[in-house]
This record gives C-alpha cells, structure tokens and sequence, in this order.
C-alpha cells in the first residue's frame, strides 16, 4: 500500500505521521536516541468522540443571555452556527471593558509557534480590545520564578543552561537530585524536542562514576541508568533537610567560608538562625531527622560525603509548588553555595535540571519563531494560580512581591490552549468562581471538562489539522510541521476564529496584518533566516525549509551563562542582584516584612499535614503517559488506566492496614473532594504517601451536586486553593493530605470522553 510520510511535531517529540489508506501511524524522529510513547496519543486522538464537532452555545446563556449563573456544567448545550456564534460574542466583547476580561488563558497549548493558542488569544484581545487582565508566572515555577530573581538573576538566566547534561556526563561527582529528575517528565519540551539525552546522560555520568542520590518519595524519580541512591524524606521536609546539611558541614567545618565571603552576601544572618543562637533551635542533623523521618546519622553521613566533592545540587519544580515553596528553592542554592562549587564544570546548583527537555541543553544561536503580541493596555494582573480568588472576590486586597494590589472584577473570560479543570486546585472551589462571570468562552479541540463548564464552546483544530513551524530555544532543530489531516467536524484554527472576530470588531486588519495563516509562516521564518545569513550559517529560504521537512540550527557555547562567568569577575559581584552576589539573605525580601516568606530561607513547620481523617501524603505529579489533560483519551493514555480509572501508587502497608488489594477500586478524599483511582501496590513509594499523577479528566458522578465524587481521579478535587506565600503567590498543588479506602460500590461509568448531551 502506498505510504504518505508527513513531518510534524508536538511539545513531547518530533515525529513523522504516516498514513497507510485510511490508518494514521506515528514514527519518532530519527535523530532521536530515546524516544518515547507519549506521540502515540495521536492516531486514536485525531477523530475521537471526544472531539468537538461544531460551535456549541450552553442552553441558559442562549435563551437568557450574559450573567453570573451555578447552571455552568450542569446544563446542556446547544449547537449554532459558525455566523451566528461570531455575532453573539462579538456583540458581548463590544459590552465590556478590556479590564473586565481576563485573558490570562494560561496552558501549554500545541507546539507551532504562530497557532500557538496563548499567542493567539493575547495579540487578539490586544490588538482588538485593547488589553486584557492577565495572569503572571506559571503554575509550573511559580515561586521559583519570584524568588530567584532576588537571589541569583533572572529565572531563564539561572535556570535552564546554567549547568548542561555535558557537564554533569563529564565533570559532576555527586549529583543530590531533591525531587529527582525523572525521565517522564524529560520526555516534554515546551515548541518540541527531537532527541531525549537524559537517560544516555545519566548512564554515561554514572559509568564515569559519578554518584546520583534521589532525594523523593518515589523510587523511579531517578532512572535505573543512574544507579542512584534512594532517600526518601517525608514529603514537603526538604528544607529541613538541606538546613541540617548544611549544619552539619559548618559544625565539622566543612563549609567553603572562602566561597561564602568572595561570592554570597547575608551569611553572617543567616549563620545565627542556622545554629539556633537567634531562636534557641540548631537546626541539626538531629533537628532535621525529626522532621523529615531520616536517621541523623544518613543526614550526617551525607553531609560528609557531599564535602570538598564536585556536587551538583538540583530542586525539582514540584518542591516549590507546595505550601512555602520558596524556601527548598532558596535553602538550595544556600546548600550549593556552603559546598562552593557553583560556577565550576558540573558542579553548583541547577533548578529544576530534568524538569523538561529544555533543561541543561545548549541556546540556540538564533532565534525561534514567535507571533508578536501586540500592546496590553491593561495594567492590572493577578499571579496566575489566583484565579478562583480573584472571581471569588473582586475588589480584595492581596499582597504580591512586595506590592500592595486588588482582584479585579472579571465579567468575561476567555480561554484558548488552557485547561483549568485540568491545572487548578480545588477544582469545585474553581466551578464556584466559574459561576461568578457573566460569559466564559472557551476555544479547545476536545470536550474538555473547562469546555463544559463554558458559555460559548468554539472547537479548535488540533496540531495535526494545520501548518506550522516547530520550534523551540533549547532544541537544533526546526521542524516543518505539514498538515497531517482535515479538519475534525466545523472545526476552525484559532487563528481564523480570531481573524473572524477581530474583522467584527472593526480590527481586522490590525488582528491579521493582511496575512494568510502560510504568509504568517513565511514572514516568521524569515527571522530567523535573516539570522542565519546575518551569522554567515546556511540559510535557506521558506521553501527550501519547507520542502526539507527541517533545518538543523546552531548553538551558543557551554559557557554556564552569568552562572559560568561569575568567577572571572574581578570584583566578586558579577550577578544582577541587589548585592551583585548570590543573596543567602536578601534585604528586599526581609523589607517586605512577610512572615511567610522571612529575608533568609527558614522551616516553616507545615500547615496541611496528615490527620485523623486525612492520614496519608498525597503527591500529585505529573503523568507518564500524556502532558497534562493533553490527549487523555488517546491510546496510550487510556491503556495506563486500570478499570477505566487513574492508577493510584502506595505502599503495601498502608494498603494492608485499609484492606485494599492490588487492583482494587479506591476512593479518595479529604475536606475539599472525593475522586476514585484504582490501586498498584508498590515498595518503591514512601509508606504513608500516595501517589496520583494528574490529568484524568474531571468527571462528576452527579453534575448537580456541590461537591460530585470524581469518578476518573482527577487529584486536583483534593488539593489546596492556597498560594505559596505572600512574596510569590504561587499554585501549592503538588501535596496534600488524603484518606484511601476501598470503594465497594457499583463502579460508576465514566462519561468524561463522551460529548455532552
Ligand atoms: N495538582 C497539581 N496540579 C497541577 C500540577 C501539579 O503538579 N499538581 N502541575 C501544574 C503545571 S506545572 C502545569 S504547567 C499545568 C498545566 O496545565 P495546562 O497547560 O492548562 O494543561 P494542558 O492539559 O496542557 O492544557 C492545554 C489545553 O489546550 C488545548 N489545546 C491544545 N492545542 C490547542 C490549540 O491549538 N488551540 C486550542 N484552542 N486549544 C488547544 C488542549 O486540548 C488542552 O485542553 O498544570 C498544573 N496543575
Ligand atoms: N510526561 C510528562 N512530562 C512532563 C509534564 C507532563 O504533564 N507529562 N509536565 C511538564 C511540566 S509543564 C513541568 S512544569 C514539569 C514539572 O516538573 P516537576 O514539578 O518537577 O514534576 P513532578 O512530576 O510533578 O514532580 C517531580 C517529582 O517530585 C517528587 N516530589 C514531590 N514532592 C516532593 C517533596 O516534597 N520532596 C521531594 N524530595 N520530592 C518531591 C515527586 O515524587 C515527583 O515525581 O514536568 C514537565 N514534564
Ligand atoms: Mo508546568
């Protein structure tokens, strides 16, 4: 049979579709030395039930028109055509004011680079409307991203390339690993990855000797390639841990006081909090031990080891989207700055190393494509995970970095490439603040839960259904992503559904610039063409390009960035920060006068903790299987269920003691919510944690009710609407606390892939 071999890509790997008559198969790309299976969500995805055929109007909005309403949800829908729609939401987006609308429409979207929704919907409400309220940070890094500002530089300066995998095969004795760098989550890059070197990167270091201890609760977040050590501390007690490190390394003076006085400015503050002369407690390796269920004498025994060696110290994202998450962040770089071998070859402190395939890598010399998003002449933003707050009470104070600011009050909001009942916590506190506006439009290629919960529902093609160019900082090469398929039902591209918008609203031609989506194409690569032959590379033109399939891009030096070059620095204060060096205690933080969030990294004992009637640690993660909610109901997604549901990790003891069994049904629930997962039993998890990963989509077992047992087991029913602390305000959704039991009912259908009725 003839083979049509079609070049595209996606944020978890480049690959070719092939279509055989009517059968879509999925190659990875063949550069790529370990590839993964999250691609082969597509072949089931690309005309599942699950897609949105036509635009749909929710019934009470239709025949009642805008404002506040509890039936979002709960109400059935009704099919109106593409004209008709356009009118309708045109005429609300004429009614209201660009600072009611909040367009912030976090999510990761697609790959493509001009069809990439965020993009999209901003330079729309920009260039139409004239702004938007809008969201800051993400929910990835979102105390990370304010706290490291003001101790080391800027979040993408200090992050992603400040430590390559290069140097950690060649250079890193030790690699303490606090979250893990699991292989699951390198399998995703933001724009597209086409090689996953971290598993070779991990063997090659490990073969060379290099030692990789896993600080986690779960064994598998560190690959049986790294050979690594497991220690596993009770969730949320790393910073306790790196305190009685670190104190132990001062107590038997192993600390590198040289590197502490030319490079860190606030020892000499924090120094008195760490030995207790300020508040009558050394944090000691015995002090941590209580905390984090780890003998002294391991705390003790690792400080030692960690002395005088080439260490690497990484801080998964996950530590800090948790309650305080800026102090395993900020105690981190301390940790990494007592053993003195930041800005050396494989040594120091890399955030978030392994997160993503991004991470570690070399820059691109040139740029990547990118839609210019026009003018936002709205100022007011909210921290992006405050969203249920900010509906829920418009008009209130709160405190942001150091700012005094206000909730907006939102009438309209409008989401495209997002998926809140997927990335928010405390998803019926989130249905709640839904009810609150009086439109919530929502574009999406597939019934997503947020769809469901929309007014206005106007289905998006996905990636497979248009041309692109994949693209993304960290990655050599530029992908030509062709059409792989038609369009699903009346589904439109984002880009064709804003242009129709924009032109009803008087700014057509500011919206498109006169352009064709393939014109968008041509004009976006030719900046980075331009680039190319400014640097004297090869440079093809567009159809060149375009007919390749891809182009391989240069790539800047493994110099560590300001990190690397820091040393050099005659003065010894290279960094842009208030000091010009890595800030152990920082005067701004401490001038913000936040308990939460003191001028030094402190322990802030925890405030959800097991109890009674929530006993067990949850840990809700990132899935294997798929990003996100991303192609939940594609084939390899689905097959990871067990009886339809969302498999749930524990120990066989806290299994034992609530008479659950391998494969068993089991019901989850705390103060907030209640969702069903079904059971593995496992030695390689904590006793006392659970482990379920995110992205099952919310499915209510009884739409009506206040708060419906999730009968998939999407976690985030359970977790806190809290934000990190008053400096970053960032999403704590990483932990909680929860009770397990077997549920011995009827097993519910589940309904969330079936469109509504
Ligand atoms: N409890 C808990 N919650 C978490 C986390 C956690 O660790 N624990 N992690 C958090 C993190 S780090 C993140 S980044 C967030 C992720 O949260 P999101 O980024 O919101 O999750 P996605 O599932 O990627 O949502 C993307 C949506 O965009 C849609 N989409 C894709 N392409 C297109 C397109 O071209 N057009 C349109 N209109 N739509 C498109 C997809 O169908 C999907 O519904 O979740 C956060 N939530
Ligand atoms: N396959 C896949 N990969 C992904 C994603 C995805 O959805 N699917 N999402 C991507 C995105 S947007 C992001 S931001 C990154 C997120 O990167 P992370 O937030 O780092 O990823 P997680 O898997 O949520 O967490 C990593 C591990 O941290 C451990 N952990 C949790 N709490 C603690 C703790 O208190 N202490 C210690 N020591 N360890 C703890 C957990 O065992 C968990 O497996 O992942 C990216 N990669
Ligand atoms: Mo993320």
């Amino acid at each position: 049979m003839d083979e049509i071999r079609i070049p595209h890509s996606s944020h978890w790997g480049s690959f070719t579709a092939v279509w055989r008559g009517d059968a879509l198969t999925v190659e990875p790309h063949p550069a790529d030395p370990d590839p993964n299976l999250l691609i082969q969500n597509f072949p089931a995805a690309l005309r599942h039930r699950a897609r949105i055929a036509r635009p749909m109007v929710r019934r009470g909005w239709l025949e009642h028109g805008p404002g506040p309403s509890d039936r979002r949800g709960r109400e059935d829908f009704v099919a109106v055509g593409w004209d008709e729609v356009l009118d309708r939401l045109a005429g609300e987006l004429r009614r209201v004011r660009p600072e009611q609308v909040f367009g912030g429409s976090y999510g990761w979207s697609s790959a493509g680079r001009f069809h990439h929704a965020q993009s999209q919907i901003h330079r729309f409400l920009n260039t139409s409307l004239g702004g938007y309220v809008r969201s800051v940070n993400s929910y990835s890094a979102g105390a990370s991203g304010v706290v490291l500002p003001h101790i080391l530089g800027p979040f993408e300066a200090v992050t992603r390339q400040v430590v390559t995998w290069e140097q950690v095969v060649a250079h890193s004795e030790i690699v303490i690993a606090f979250g893990g760098m699991a292989l699951k989550n390198s399998m995703v890059a933001g724009g597209g990855v086409t090689r996953h070197t971290e598993r070779g990167a991990m063997k090659a270091a490990a073969e060379r000797g290099c030692q990789f201890i896993n600080v986690s609760p779960l064994r598998d977040d560190l690959p049986g390639e790294a050979h690594a050590e497991w220690v596993a501390p009770v969730p949320g007690s790393d910073t306790a841990l790196m305190l009685g490190l670190v104190h132990t390394l001062v107590r038997d003076g192993l600390h590198d006081a040289g590197f502490l006085a030319r490079y860190c400015a606030g020892w000499e503050e924090f120094l008195p909090y760490l030995l207790g002369t300020s508040d009558g407690v050394a944090k000691s390796a015995e002090w941590a031990s209580g905390i984090t269920g780890l003998p002294a004498a391991q705390i003790e025994g690792l400080a030692h080891r960690l002395a005088g060696r080439r260490v690497l110290v990484t801080v998964a994202h996950a530590l800090q989207r948790a309650e305080w998450g800026e102090q395993p962040v900020w105690m981190g770089a301390v940790l990494a700055a007592a053993l003195g071998q930041i800005g050396l070859p494989g040594g120091g402190y890399s955030y978030a190393l392994g997160a993503l395939a991004h991470y570690g890598k070399l820059a691109n010399a040139v740029p990547a494509a990118g839609l210019p998003q026009g003018v936002n002449g709205v100022k007011a933003f909210i921290p992006v995970a405050r969203i249920s707050d900010m509906l829920l009470n418009p008009g209130a104070p709160f405190e942001y970095n150091g700012q005094h600011l206000t909730y907006p009050e939102i009438r309209l909001v409008y989401w495209a490439g997002g998926n809140p009942f997927h990335h928010h916590q405390d998803i019926n506190r989130l249905r709640r603040a839904f009810g609150r506006v009086d439109t919530l439009v929502v574009h999406d290629s597939a019934w997503t839960a947020t769809a469901r919960h929309a007014d206005i529902v106007l289905p998006a093609t996905m990636t497979l259904e248009r041309e692109d160019i994949g693209a993304a900082g960290t990655d050599p090469v530029m992908i030509a992503m062709h059409k792989v398929a038609e369009p699903f039902g009346e589904a439109r591209d984002d880009y064709a559904i804003f242009s129709a918008l924009a032109e009803r609203l008087g700014c057509g031609a500011k919206f498109t610039e006169g352009r064709t989506a393939r014109e968008w194409l041509v004009q976006l690569y030719e900046h980075t063409r331009r680039s190319l032959a400014h640097r004297g590379y090869p440079a093809p033109d567009f159809e060149t390009f375009w007919a390749n399939g891809e182009i391989v891009l240069p790539q800047g030096p493994d110099d560590g960035g300001i990190v690397g070059a820091f040393r050099a620095d005659p003065e010894g204060h290279p960094l842009p920060t208030p000091s010009g060096r890595i800030e152990i205690a920082s005067k701004v933080i401490a001038g913000f006068g936040y308990e939460d969030c003191p001028g030094h990294p402190v322990w802030i004992a925890p405030v959800d903790v097991p109890t009674g009637r929530a006993p067990l640690h949850l840990i809700a993660n990132q899935p294997a299987t798929r990003l996100h909610s991303q192609l939940d109901f594609g084939g390899h997604s689905d097959g990871s269920k067990r009886r339809g549901r969302e498999v749930l990790t524990m120990h066989p003891e806290d299994a034992a003691a609530r008479g659950i069994g391998e494969g068993d049904v089991v019901r989850l629930s705390n103060a907030r919510g209640a969702c069903l997962a079904t059971a593995r039993l496992s030695v390689d998890i904590r006793a006392g944690v659970v482990q379920l990963p995110t992205g099952a989509w919310y499915d209510p077992d009884d739409a009506e009710a206040e708060a419906p047992l999730c009968v998939h087991g999407n976690p985030n029913v359970l977790t806190r609407d809290v934000g990190t602390s008053r400096l970053a305000q960032g999403c704590t959704g990483q932990h909680t606390v929860v009770e397990v039991a077997r549920y011995d009912g009827n097993l519910p259908p589940i309904r969330a892939f079936d469109p509504p009725g």
